[in-house]
């Protein structure tokens, strides 16, 4: 697993190593000595420029203030794989240390960190406390991939010599779970939310409702997640999150700097939510609960003011457990609701969600209302095409970009991929990274464009294993998209990068895809 070095070698040549494809021609000598700096999302840039920093029993890691959060986070992320003790203190690093430090250039902005590895010290540098963590992602990426064992493993733990300066291209780099087609319990929520956080990713979509089940407790209305939440597709018991269980995945969100935008999918994709209460069908009728995979027959009464009762309960209550500014109000495949009236309704639950304070996310079927100031409008139908999402930036909207060929994580990787679909076709690794965001649609611009997001529905997925497969490594080629500048992303170079976080997930026991594009390493045996 280890680099052999020598001591100096020209800047040149190690940045040549560092970065990898520029290797692939470089001179043989260097082929002999690799050097393990393998990261994605690549960062803005990488030096590699001295002598790697040993952890060892008298590391140090030291923070003050709003750094000691994520000093902690580190210190317990790296103590049960090295055994080492890694105590948090508040002194100022001393040599031997790792140190994260607060105040950093603003220029770093939100989300952005410098990072320095020498000998004697590791030093993370930040605006802001979410740049700190970014940084820990990219120093636990330095690190030997048995680092992400939850058992002791030898090392040694070796952090190369690197500086890294890096910040995100888009603010919103997201992965959306649908736990309304099946549902996954907290832990499983939090394992996706991991996932997520490695690569850097900073808002995590939870799609709560959908015609097989309702995820979400409301007082107000508590047949919701009765009835509403007593199956899943194909009949299983499904679930759903009392708020104690919601708040818990938002804070634990928080501590990885990601934000949780919850999506109540309406006026279609309701039936859980009209099985609970008749008064919510036109026709005063409750149908069955659904356990199917059909989509598009079922929509609230738009001409009851009961319906923009229940719209204005639920989503006040969905707002006060939301810490974030957005609410996504679903809108997709309403099919049974006519032009006129949808567009009418698009605008009211626009004001409802303003009324709560936020902002309102949409499926790109909400831009054929007009839009609020502040809605942001997510382009997914490849088979539709952009024509909606054109409109958005016409009213001054900004654009969430998940197109279903590209970032659809429920698409079959190819024909033998046992789950998943192809409505928009197969999306192996190439194709959900070689794209742009700025120009994948005509007349949507980078400054039109808030970022990039990776849905993953659940229709034919049961389990976390499931869930692990169809995700990675697809989303750590959507998160580098979203994250990294184009003039630092090439296929063949981020092939290798990619190849070296196996291991990663293997330490990780994430049973992730092992798509023929990439040319993964042997696997590795983990001390057990
Ligand atoms: C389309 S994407 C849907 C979902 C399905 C998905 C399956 C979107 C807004 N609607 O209801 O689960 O396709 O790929």
């Amino acid at each position: 697993m280890h680099a052999r070095r020598t001591r100096r070698r020209p800047a040149a040549a190690l940045a040549c190593a560092a970065l990898l494809a520029a290797c692939a021609s470089g001179p043989a000598e260097e082929k002999e000595r690799p050097i393990d700096v393998h990261l994605v999302p690549q960062p803005v840039s990488v030096t590699a420029d001295g002598e790697p920093f040993v952890l060892d029993d008298s590391t140090q890691v030291s923070a003050a203030g709003d750094a000691v959060p994520v000093a902690v986070y580190l210190a317990e992320s790296l103590r049960p794989s090295t055994g080492l003790p890694l105590p948090v203190s508040a002194e100022p690093a001393t040599s031997g240390a790792i140190s994260l430090r607060l105040g950093g250039d603003a220029d770093l902005g939100a989300e952005g960190y410098q990072l320095d590895v020498t000998a004697e010290s590791v030093d993370l540098r930040a605006h802001e406390p979410a740049g700190l963590f970014r940084a820990v992602q990219t120093l636990r990426q330095l690190l030997p991939a048995t680092v992400e064992s939850d058992t002791p493993q030898p090392g040694p733990w070796e952090v190369p010599g690197v500086s890294v300066a890096d910040r995100p291209r888009f603010a919103w780099r997201g992965a959306m779970l649908d736990v309304a087609r099946h549902f996954f319990s907290v832990e499983e929520v939090k394992r996706f939310i991991d996932l997520a956080a490695l690569y850097k990713v900073n808002v995590v979509h939870l799609h709560l409702t959908d015609d097989q089940g309702w995820r979400i407790a409301v007082e107000s209305w508590p047949e919701l997640t009765g009835i509403g939440a007593s199956t899943e597709v194909g009949g299983g018991r499904g679930g759903f999150y009392p708020k104690a269980d919601y708040n818990d995945i938002v804070e634990y969100a928080a501590t990885r700097y990601i934000t949780v935008v919850p999506e109540i999918d309406v006026p279609g994709h309701t039936n859980a939510a009209l099985a609970s209460y008749p008064e919510l069908n036109c026709d005063d009728r409750a149908p069955e609960p659904f356990a199917g995979t059909r989509v598009g027959f079922s929509a609230l009464c738009l001409d009851k003011p009961v319906s923009y009762e229940f719209l204005e309960d639920v989503f006040g209550e969905l707002a006060a457990m939301t810490p974030g500014q957005f609410l996504h109000v679903g809108g997709d495949e309403a099919r049974t609701i006519a032009d006129e009236e949808y567009a009418a309704f698009a605008v009211r639950i626009q004001k409802i969600v303003a009324a709560t304070g936020k902002s309102a996310v949409g499926w790109q079927e909400l831009a054929t209302g007009a839009l609020e100031p502040g809605s942001v409008v997510q382009y997914w139908n490849t088979d539709e095409g952009p024509a909606q999402v054109v409109e958005a930036v016409r009213q001054g909207a900004q654009v969430l970009l998940s197109p279903a060929d590209r970032t659809y994580l429920d698409m079959k990787y190819d024909a033998q991929t046992p789950l998943g679909y192809d409505w928009a076709g197969y999306v192996d690794v190439r194709d959900a990274y070689d794209w742009n965001p700025a120009t994948l649609v005509d007349g949507v611009t980078e400054a039109d464009v808030v970022g990039v997001e990776a849905p993953l529905w659940t229709e034919t997925l049961a389990d976390i294993d499931d869930v692990e497969f169809m995700t990675i490594p697809r989303l750590s080629a959507i998160a580098e998209v979203a994250w990294s500048p184009t003039d630092r992303r090439e296929w063949e170079d981020f092939r290798l990068r990619l190849a070296a976080q196996a291991p990663r997930w293997e330490a990780m026991a994430v049973g992730f895809h092992r798509s023929p594009q990439i040319p993964w390493p042997p696997t590795v045996q983990m001390q057990p």
